[in-house]
C-alpha cells in the first residue's frame, strides 16, 4: 500500500494557499461535520480570491443547504483541472462515486480509524470542523486571511455542534468549547445553528423519530435497546432515508442501556447498522463486518434475511461488550 505523508499545520496551510482550482470533496450521506467544514473551506479560499467548488456522491440534504448556500461554491465542473481536497472523508468508500472521478491531492480528517488515501492533516478531535476553526485562527494570526466573518464562523461552529450532537457526546473536549467559545466571538449564531441542525424537523423525520420509538425493543437486561425501520415502514409513512438519521436518538435516551443500534433496511438483504454506546467499543463490533467509527459510535452494513435476522446477529456481539 502507498504511504502518504502526514502535514503539519503550516504545511497544511502553505498546501491549501497553493492551490487555483480547489475541489472540496465531502462523504457519502453527508452530515453536518463534512457540510459545514468544505462551506468553511469555501470561505476562506474566497478570501484568496479562489472560488472552490465543490462535490459529494449523495445530495446535500436540505437542512444542510444553509450552509452551502452563501459560500459561492460552484458546482463540480468536468473541463475543470481541479486538486481535490477530502474533508471529513476516513477512508476511500466514503468517498462513493466520486472516487471514479477524482482523486483527493490533501485529506483533512478526525476519525483516526481510516485509511489514509493522501498526503493528510489527521486529528482525533471531536470533529473535522474543529481542525480547520484551528487552521482557521492560525490563518488569522499569519495575516494569511484578512478575517473571520460570521459566515465562516457559522460554518466551523454548525460542524462541530453536529459531530458532537449539540455538545453532548464525550468527544467534546474542553478544547472544543472553547473552539465554539471563539467562533461565537466571530459572530456565531449558536441559537439559529443549533435549532437548524436539531430542532427544525421535516413531518417525516418526526414519523421516523416516532416509529423509533414504537419499534423499540431491549436485550441483555435492559442493557441494550435497539430499534428498526423497514422498506415497507418507510414507504407506508412516507420517510426517505435521510429522515432516519436521528432514529437512533430514540433508542440511545433509553434509561439505562449502554449500548444503543438502530437497523436500517438499505437493501433487498441489507441492512444498515448504527452503533452508540455509553463506554463499550463498537467499533469492534462494525469491524467485524466491514465497517468502522468510534469507541462510542460506529456503523457497518449487514446482509440478512430481515430486521429481526440483522438483530440476532448482532445481538451476542453486543452482549460480549458487556461482561
Ligand atoms: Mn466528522
Amino acid at each position: 500500500m502507498m504511504e502518504f505523508p502526514a502535514l503539519c499545520r503550516e504545511e497544511l496551510a502553505a498546501e491549501l494557499m497553493k492551490i487555483k482550482d480547489p475541489l472540496i470533496v465531502m462523504h457519502v450521506r453527508p452530515d453536518g461535520d463534512t457540510v459545514g467544514s468544505a462551506a468553511a473551506l469555501c470561505h476562506i479560499y474566497a478570501q484568496f480570491g479562489v472560488r472552490a467548488d465543490l462535490i459529494c456522491a449523495d445530495p446535500i440534504p436540505s437542512r444542510l443547504l444553509f450552509l452551502t448556500e452563501n459560500c459561492g461554491a460552484g458546482k463540480y465542473s468536468e473541463s475543470k483541472q481541479y486538486t481535490p481536497i477530502a474533508v471529513d472523508v476516513a477512508s476511500p468508500s466514503q468517498l462513493g462515486r466520486v472516487a471514479t472521478l477524482i482523486s483527493p491531492k490533501i485529506m483533512i480528517d478526525h476519525h483516526g480509524v481510516g485509511q489514509a488515501f493522501a498526503p493528510h492533516y489527521i486529528k482525533t478531535v471531536s470533529a473535522t470542523g474543529e481542525i480547520i476553526a484551528d487552521l482557521a485562527f492560525f490563518m488569522l494570526e499569519n495575516k494569511y486571511i484578512r478575517e473571520i466573518t460570521p459566515e465562516l464562523a457559522e460554518a466551523l461552529y454548525a460542524a462541530i455542534s453536529s459531530d458532537t450532537g449539540c455538545f453532548k457526546y464525550s468527544n467534546a473536549s474542553p478544547e472544543t468549547y472553547r473552539t465554539a467559545a471563539r467562533l461565537l466571538e466571530f459572530g456565531a449564531d449558536a441559537a439559529k445553528i443549533n435549532h437548524l441542525l436539531f430542532e427544525s424537523k421535516r413531518i417525516e423525520q418526526l414519523r421516523a423519530e416516532a416509529l423509533a420509538v414504537e419499534n423499540m425493543k431491549l436485550g441483555a437486561n435492559g442493557k441494550i435497546s435497539y430499534t428498526t425501520v423497514t422498506f415497507a415502514e418507510m414507504q407506508e409513512k412516507g420517510i426517505e432515508p435521510e429522515d432516519t438519521d436521528t432514529m437512533i436518538e430514540a433508542a440511545r435516551c433509553m434509561e439505562g442501556t449502554d449500548i444503543a443500534f438502530l437497523v436500517r433496511q438499505s437493501g433487498d438483504r441489507e441492512y444498515k447498522i448504527s452503533l452508540r454506546s455509553s463506554g463499550p467499543d463498537v467499533a469492534s463490533v462494525a469491524k467485524i463486518h466491514g465497517g468502522g467509527g468510534h469507541v462510542r459510535a460506529a456503523g457497518c452494513t449487514l446482509t440478512a434475511d430481515s430486521t429481526q435476522d440483522a438483530v440476532e446477529i448482532l445481538l451476542p456481539e453486543l452482549e460480549k461488550l458487556l461482561l
